[in-house]
């Protein structure tokens, strides 16, 4: 009660006509979740990373995020077993909307961490179910290892990412992203930065921010759930992830 109270004074205070009120809003949210022990101290340098391109493309999800998201939908469509990465970052941002979005293609969350402690993934994975997560992974289920990865993230569950054939991985490090891929997984990243090492190694990169482009990806899923296969395998022949980074690049530029 008091924490909602703090909640409210601090939306109070960001005036409705402050033109950046929805990234100051978003801080708070993770402000909050670092306060609940679910995103890590350095997830809040991550945050002001990835605001700083955000400011630099507009705020808003530009044309080859869109196609970037349409790829990704087809792809997660196309699988027979995807998964979503979880983080603190992700978890404290958008529970409710990765809820959904799992929700509409079936699939389970994993939670996924860079600086991993058994605490913060209990914390994660209960912040997540209490969001209307259905089917949480990587728990007390963590009993497989990505090969050639040294960082905590190679520990993942043999039923969620390790058996996985597509993972939507939300800011991510260059490192899992490349051995995900390794393994002969669909990789499809969210992150601001078109010129990180994630960006450029997965398969499909959505250059936008996470909170905006979770719902569409769960739009574009729902539009095209009523597609056959051959219509989705056109969408990723005519997708090109080098394009769109450049695309994206060129737009940060301006
Ligand atoms: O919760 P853990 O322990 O797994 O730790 C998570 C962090 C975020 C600390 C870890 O993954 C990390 O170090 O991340 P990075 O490498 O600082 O940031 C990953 C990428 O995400 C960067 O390229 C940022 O630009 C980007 N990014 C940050 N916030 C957002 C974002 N992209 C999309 N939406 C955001 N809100």
């Amino acid at each position: 009660m008091k924490y909602l109270r703090f909640i409210c004074y601090i939306i109070n205070m960001i005036p409705e006509s402050h033109p950046r009120r929805k990234s100051l809003l978003l801080r708070e949210k993770l402000i909050e979740g670092y306060k609940k022990g679910l995103v890590c101290d350095s997830g809040l340098i991550a945050q002001g990373r990835g605001e700083a391109f955000d400011y630099l493309i507009g705020e808003r999800t530009r044309n080859p995020a869109r196609k970037a998201i349409r790829a990704a939908a087809a792809a997660l469509l196309l699988a027979t077993h995807p998964v979503i990465s979880v983080n603190g970052n992700a978890a404290a941002l958008a529970a409710e909307d990765i809820g959904k979005l799992a929700e509409e293609l079936g699939c389970a969350v994993e939670v996924n961490l860079f600086y991993r402690t058994q605490g913060r993934v209990e914390r994660i994975g209960a912040h997540l179910k209490k969001s209307g997560v259905k089917q949480v992974l990587g728990v007390h289920d963590a009993d497989a290892r990505i090969p050639e990865l040294n960082s905590e993230r190679r520990k993942v569950s043999r039923k969620g990412i390790y058996g996985a054939d597509c993972v939507l991985i939300p800011l991510e490090d260059g490192d899992r992203c490349e051995a995900l891929v390794k393994m002969g997984k669909r990789t499809i990243a969210i992150d601001l930065n078109p010129m990180s090492r994630t960006a450029r190694k997965a398969h499909i990169t959505i250059v936008d921010e996470f909170t905006r482009a979770i719902p569409l990806l769960t739009g574009e899923v729902r539009r095209l759930k009523e597609k056959d296969a051959a219509y989705l395998k056109a969408i990723l022949k005519r997708y090109r992830n080098k394009k769109v980074l450049e695309d994206m690049r060129k737009l940060v530029y301006l």
